[in-house]
């Protein structure tokens, strides 16, 4: 069988199963990489003086780490700039807070190409290489530039931005034609697939062909959805650990007879801290009679704190905070609790479990895991409420949550309204259809099906001529995304064209 080889900025397994780093990523890759032969390739966050290439190998928790420092310089540009400060506020459609800045981009494509230098001689022929995130965009051309035909298949973590921000960026056309030297694109949802593909087919002239594949470029890629899903069965057992339990005994005695709203995710913009805030603090203000009846947790490790944007908002939602307790905490209680730290995974299981609502809303993300994982942790006699955003990856799939627009004060505050003062028959009918979704996609089916459809691809060969429908239509095909797959469309051939 092949090797799969998973390549990502950083390598971070978790040390022990319980005690993950904040970051979706590396929780799927390192449940991925369990099952597979092969290795984990990337940065080992570490910095040095200058760039070595020394590639050192490890193994922790059966998974095989293949690991390089980078300079000092990489971080400022490439992890900092372009990845951090550029990358992932464009395509979280944030272009107020993109920086354009061309050292950053200089920097960017000279860790894909040291990162290109030290994986090539590792990789056997018929290994299968997955590619992770936005860090590595142009990882794929690096490789082929040192002759690797292998299979090389690319999966998108994040939105993939709508064409109008897209080209706001410099050399998006460069960013996109590097896409094409992948053999597989994966995408969390059809909403992110349809932003590349509004791209390709009106930004560089391609056309999707009869075989369900994209042309542009003089180059074919495969470009699929492949919603992520959460490892359930170490999920659910780190829900039934004594630590879990004696978390969710904590909580619910902190609580005091009060309901307890929890939110939890990295310090990040992208993720609605302040909407949410604000959307509670109109709860507070619209419904009385909950006042010091409901207690509102936000765990928020920081993350990315050298970038600036994070270090603006940290002050702007600790002022937040502060005013939505005075006015309306008591001496013995603050309806607000901000809390700044990382918390093991098995903690966070029963800090879920213990909450009434599960409050996600982001104002724009790929997927979204602690969606499930909430679901995951939560009593089945007696769920708790997801609240989540329509701007989340997940909500495409978790229709049964309350399903709320946080850019909203007033929508945040009747969605919480709601989900506080539901009827305990329909949240077990809500949890049911929503956990047997989480079951049903969870990592293994991501994993497994993003492995199948990169073993079915052939690498880089020639490339072929482009299929001709017959009667002399040329066949362009959309995503379905009630049926989950490709369908055909057609359009006339232009002058010119076989078949025209
Ligand atoms: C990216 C995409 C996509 C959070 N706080 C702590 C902690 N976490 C864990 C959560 C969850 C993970 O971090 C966050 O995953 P998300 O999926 O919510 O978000 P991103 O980190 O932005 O991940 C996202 C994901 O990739 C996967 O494709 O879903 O859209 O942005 O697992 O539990 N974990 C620990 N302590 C914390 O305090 N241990």
């Amino acid at each position: 069988m092949s090797r799969l080889i998973v390549v990502s900025n950083r390598v971070n397994p978790p040390e022990k199963r319980g005690d993950a780093p904040a970051g979706g990523l590396a929780v799927a890759i390192a449940a991925a990489l369990r099952e597979y032969s092969g290795f984990w390739f990337g940065w080992s966050g570490q910095t040095t003086e200058g760039f070595t290439g020394e590639v050192k190998t490890s193994r922790v928790d059966d998974v095989t780490v293949r690991t390089i420092d980078l300079e000092e310089g990489d971080y400022q540009e490439y992890y900092n700039g372009y990845a951090n400060g550029t990358l992932w506020p464009l395509f979280h459609y944030r272009i107020d807070l993109t920086a354009y800045d061309r050292s950053f981009g200089e920097g960017y494509d000279r860790v894909n190409r040291r990162f290109a230098e030290a994986l090539a001689p590792l990789i056997e022929p018929g290994d299968l290489i997955w590619v992770h995130d936005y860090h590595l965009f142009p990882l794929a051309r690096e490789l082929r530039r040192l002759g690797i035909g292998n299979p090389i298949g690319f999966f998108l973590h994040i939105p993939w931005p709508a064409p109008q921000l897209l080209t706001t960026l410099p050399r998006h056309r460069a960013l996109v034609e590097a896409m094409f030297d992948y053999d597989l694109v994966g995408f969390q949802t059809d909403e992110w697939l349809w932003a590349f593909e509004s791209y390709v087919l009106g930004e560089a002239a391609g056309t999707w062909t009869r075989d369900g594949r994209m042309t542009a470029f003089g180059k074919t890629l495969s470009a699929k959805v492949f919603p992520i899903g959460l490892d359930v069965e170490t999920f659910t057992e780190l829900a039934a650990s004594d630590t879990a339990i004696q978390t969710y005994d904590r909580m619910a005695a902190h609580a005091a007879f009060r309901s307890m709203v929890v939110g939890v995710e990295r310090l990040d913009y992208s993720k609605g801290l302040e909407e949410r805030l604000l959307g509670f603090e109109r709860f507070l203000a619209d419904n009385p009679y909950q006042r010091g009846k409901v207690l509102y947790l936000q765990v928020a490790p920081t993350s990315r704190g050298e970038v600036e944007a994070y270090q603006d908002m940290r002050g702007r939602l600790d002022a937040l905070t502060g005013r939505i307790n005075s006015m309306y905490g008591d001496m013995d209680f603050s309806p607000v609790r901000f809390i700044n730290r990382n918390y093991r995974r098995d903690e966070l299981a029963g800090v879920y479990r213990a909450a009434k609502v599960g409050l996600v809303t982001p104002l724009r993300d790929g997927m979204n895991l602690v969606a499930k994982e909430y679901v995951a942790a939560q009593d089945p006699h007696d769920p708790g409420v997801l609240v989540l955003s329509r701007f989340a990856g997940a909500a495409r799939q978790m229709t049964e949550a309350v399903i709320v627009n946080p850019f909203s004060h007033e929508e945040m505050a009747e969605a919480l309204k709601r989900a506080l003062t539901m009827e305990r028959a329909e949240r077990i009918d809500r949890w049911q259809a929503l956990m047997e979704g989480v079951r049903r996609t969870d990592v293994k089916t991501w994993r497994d099906a993003f492995v199948r459809a990169l073993s079915a691809t052939r690498g880089t060969g020639p490339v072929s001529e482009l299929p001709v429908a017959q009667g002399g239509w040329r066949g362009v095909r959309a995503f379905d995304f009630a049926r989950g797959q490709l369908r055909g469309h057609r359009r006339r051939p232009e002058a010119g064209e076989p078949g025209a």
